[in-house]
């Protein structure tokens, strides 16, 4: 009787996963269908478990890179040179802690919690842009982020605003918006300075050279050792591939460059008739991988300085909390059926 029973029960538990395996096929063929189809993937609906995890590391990188991004300017809200500029770099700076939070709360729709992302970044667990990992030496460098850096995001993220996943794909859109706002004053800026004083006009020359190929950077490693880009572009996460993306970048900066009557730091950098675009010189790959490593000339300052800002903000979060919960118990009051909802407001 014993083996029989036994017997019968592993027979089920196969039938089950069995029919697990047959609803799992089947989600699958209506998720591909989806994505095909080009429409969006929405927090309820069945996906891949990768698909979901790959957005979990793009999302979470990219609302890192935003609240990590305010570090290097903030640096000089309280040095700008008028008060205009500084209401300026003071509003963009805010807007990049906005760009993480749509970000953190777009991730959060993937089942995973901001304290959660937080403490993966806090550890070391997950990463932000190589590009924050460099230091913002003189006033020009806020001009060069915005013109180069901001420039470099929009190049990247104008096409996620189609990305399949739609929590992430709307955020993109405001994100766009804004980053374009902080891009023009990044060009204002440094147009500013480049038809100035020959000292300023070499300071924002000297900006260029420093952030020009970081910013290229930014684009992720050449296609042929992108690890995520040909899952990704099947899923429709990304839409180009990261050296299509890069390639689209240089051909805008270049006549912007000669308007700003700046020389970008690269002599290879020629147009080429039969490609249809520039030609430009080797990257550095050596020292992209070595400031992935933590091994930037800022990656310790820049960890530090958010661990410590988290500690410092400790107070705030558990301040809302006990806002959020007093509100909570409040409303569970008032529908009690008793109407006894005194005890909780005390
Ligand atoms: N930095 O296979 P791929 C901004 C990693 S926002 C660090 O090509 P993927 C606004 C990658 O994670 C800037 N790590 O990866 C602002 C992977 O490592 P893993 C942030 C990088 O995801 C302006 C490995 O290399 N924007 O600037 C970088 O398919 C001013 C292999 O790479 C976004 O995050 C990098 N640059 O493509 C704020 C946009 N590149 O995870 C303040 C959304 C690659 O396997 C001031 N993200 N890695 O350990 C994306 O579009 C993509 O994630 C890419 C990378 C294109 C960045």
């Amino acid at each position: 009787m014993a083996t029989a029973s036994a017997h019968h029960t592993a027979r089920t538990q196969a039938d089950e996963a069995a029919d697990e395996a047959a609803r799992t096929a089947a989600y699958e063929v209506v998720f591909d269908a989806a994505v095909a189809a080009d429409e969006r993937i929405e927090p309820r609906d069945w996906m891949p478990d990768a698909y979901r995890s790959t957005l979990v590391r793009q999302i979470a990188q990219h609302a890192h890179s935003e609240i990590i991004g305010m570090q290097p300017e903030a640096n000089w809200i309280t040095r700008a040179p008028s008060l205009r500029r500084k209401a300026i770099l003071m509003a963009k700076v805010q807007d990049e802690a906005g760009h993480g939070l749509y970000l953190y709360s777009a991730a959060e729709t993937l089942g995973v919690s901001r304290d959660e992302l937080l403490d993966k970044l806090h550890s070391g667990r997950q990463k932000y842009s190589s590009i924050f990992n460099y230091p913002t030496l003189t006033w020009a460098d806020v001009g060069a982020i915005g013109w180069l850096v901001d420039g470099a995001a929009i190049t990247n993220q104008v096409p996620l605003c189609r990305c399949s996943y739609g929590p992430y794909a709307r955020a993109m859109i405001r994100v766009c918006k804004e980053e374009s706002f902080h891009q023009r004053q990044g060009y204002e800026l440094l147009l500013a300075l480049s038809q100035g004083t020959p000292e300023q006009h070499a300071m924002a020359q000297d900006a260029v050279d420093r952030w020009w190929w970081p910013s290229l950077m930014m684009f992720g490693p050449p296609d042929d050792e992108s690890s995520h880009s040909a899952q990704s572009m099947a899923w429709k996460i990304k839409r180009h591939s990261n050296d299509e993306l890069r390639q689209r970048f240089v051909d805008i900066c270049v006549p912007q460059a000669e308007s700003l009557g700046l020389t970008l730091p690269d002599p290879d950098l020629v147009w080429n008739e039969e490609r249809g675009h520039h030609d430009f010189g080797a990257i550095d790959w050596t020292e992209f991988w070595e400031v992935l490593k933590g091994n930037g000339p800022c990656n310790d300052q820049r960890i530090t300085q958010r661990r410590r800002a988290h500690e410092e903000g400790a107070w705030v979060r558990e301040a809302a909390a006990a806002y959020a919960d007093k509100h909570t118990n409040r409303a569970v009051g008032s529908t009690s059926t008793t109407g006894e909802t005194g005890a909780t407001r005390a």
